[in-house]
């Protein structure tokens, strides 16, 4: 059963307990409109950030993530003219004014080697025409966009961004979808981006709950549950530190993001084989081969686990076919060449990179480490089934910082070792935050910089953050003005998912 985008005339019920600050925004962000376009916006578009507790770099291979949607996000105000050409300013400075005309056909291109901002928002535009089949006659367009994810730091600013130009694109053009459409074609959106990026970010920022976070299953098909944290006392919060190290995904893909997920699809292809999955039952739709559904064929026979409790079975069934991924990928410790993967399979070396999509998101590379991202992958699952687990066991013990942060800390040293998507910095910034009082610190998003995340007590907040200020930002940043610290290391909760402000 689809779900709809909340429409909403409150603020409130997009910002339970972070509503003052949050007006004033939305009334600064009215009278800019009408300062740039002499009338007032139909609508505000809202999508937010999103931070991922635990389950890290496997949306893309199938398995269940545990992300939540924070405060910061990214607003559009939006007035429908006639016309088709949109035009599109922003209250930072920054990014200067762009318009770009509806192109029959086309709609619009998108040119990946040109890295600039307005390219996010084509994306939500281009794939939010073809949702609605409407590339006829598409209205015109005056947007305004006011975004408070920092970005290229893991918070999903980009995701947030296309999400919210999908929004703006299709309630314009009086077509809004549902949640679940918004999803789909947000996710395919990104990729014109040229990152083959996985669905947990718009999912989250689509699908997100009010106080809650969100176990996002993707396979055998898009299921998102809300979770709440447990009730402690004191109550469990969670600190954002960005190490301030730029990494930005469209630019690194070939050689860190698009490569990971190659190294994921080649792996599971290979398994498949291994496992004498025939090509047809695991292929079966056009997307590429994953972890889980490879996991899941080989089980589907008969499986003595069917009838345990959840996480026993995905404790089996991780388990069990982990020992098999190792027992064929451990003949390689230090990788495979792109020749010894083709002949594996028995297929062309060119037929492989076509069937990994290496056509559309080319990637670099003289071996791929299946071994190591294997072992990460299916581990980093059975942790999130874990995590969520004790969120919902109704302890409310002292015991839960123990147990979610021990979870949180085996995913960043799996993220180090296994999937190598850390960096020093981020490593630093874990092992300073453990020693200030963190009970689990990890790197959240895709990591190679930007942000860590880290479970701490509500009560030991604010020393944690003023410790991390000055072991880590005074000696790295001394320059850091104030409002960016403010920006760089900040306590968060669980936030509302993405709604349209209608003015009443
Ligand atoms: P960030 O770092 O927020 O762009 C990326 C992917 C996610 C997921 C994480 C790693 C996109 C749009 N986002 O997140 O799908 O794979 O890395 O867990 O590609
Ligand atoms: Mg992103």
């Amino acid at each position: 059963m689809d779900h709809s985008i909340p429409i909403v005339s409150a603020l409130d019920d997009v910002y339970a307990g972070n509503l003052l600050q949050h007006g004033a925004r939305y009334q600064a962000l009215t009278e800019a409109f009408i300062e740039t376009y002499g009338a007032m916006p139909d609508f505000i578009a809202r999508a937010p950030g999103r931070v991922n507790i635990i389950g890290e770099h496997i949306d893309y291979c199938g398995f269940p993530v545990f992300p939540m949607a924070i405060v910061p996000d990214c607003l559009i105000a939006v007035k429908a003219v006639d016309g088709s050409s949109v035009k599109l300013s922003n209250v930072n400075a920054k990014f200067a004014a762009r318009q770009f005309a509806y192109q029959s056909g086309t709609i619009v291109d998108i040119d990946q080697s040109v890295h600039d901002w307005v390219n996010y928002f084509k994306c939500g535009y281009r794939g939010a025409l073809e949702a609605i089949a409407n590339t006829s006659s598409p209205v015109g367009m005056q947007c305004l966009m006011d975004g408070s994810v920092p970005i290229s730091v893991g918070l999903s600013s980009s995701s947030a961004f296309v999400c919210c130009a999908v929004m703006a694109t299709m309630k314009a053009n009086g077509k809004l979808l549902s949640q679940e459409r918004v999803v789909e074609t947000s996710v395919a959106s990104e990729r014109y981006i040229g990152t083959n990026g996985g669905g947990m970010d718009q999912t989250t920022s689509i699908m997100s709950q009010p106080q809650s976070a969100a176990f996002i299953e993707f396979s055998p098909m898009l299921r998102v549950t809300p979770v709440r944290f447990p009730n402690t006392t004191p109550p469990i919060a969670f600190v954002i530190a960005n190490t301030m190290v730029e990494s930005d995904k469209a630019v690194t893909a070939p050689t860190n993001y698009n490569l990971r997920v190659v190294e994921t699809r080649i792996g599971a292809l290979m398994l498949a084989k291994h496992l004498n999955i025939s090509e047809h039952s695991a292929c079966a739709n056009a997307d590429p081969l994953t972890f889980k559904t490879v996991m899941d064929e080989y089980f589907a026979s008969s499986y003595p686990g069917d009838r345990d409790p959840p996480v026993l079975k995905w404790t089996k069934r991780l388990t069990a076919i982990l020992e098999r991924a190792e027992a064929l990928f451990a003949t390689h410790p230090q990788g495979f060449t792109l020749d010894e993967c083709a002949e594996y399979l028995s297929i062309s070396a060119n037929n492989l990179m076509k069937l990994v999509h290496t056509d559309r998101f080319p990637v670099r590379t003289d071996r791929f480490k299946l071994l190591q991202r294997a072992q990460h992958a299916f581990s980093e699952a059975l942790r999130v089934v874990k995590f969520r687990q004790v969120c919902e066991s109704g302890d409310t013990s002292d015991e839960c910082f123990v147990a979610l942060g021990a979870l949180m800390n085996q995913s960043q040293d799996s993220c180090r070792d296994l999937f190598e998507c850390s960096c020093p910095e981020l490593d630093e910034v874990c092992k300073l935050a453990r020693k200030a009082g963190s009970f689990g610190s990890r790197l959240t998003g895709a990591g190679w910089g930007g942000c860590s995340v880290h479970l701490v007590r509500q009560d030991s907040c604010d020393n944690f953050i003023a410790t991390l200020k000055q072991e880590y930002y005074s000696k790295h940043f001394p320059e850091l003005a104030d409002d960016e610290l403010k920006n760089a290391i900040f306590a968060t909760s669980p936030s509302s998912g993405a709604a349209i402000y209608a003015f009443d």
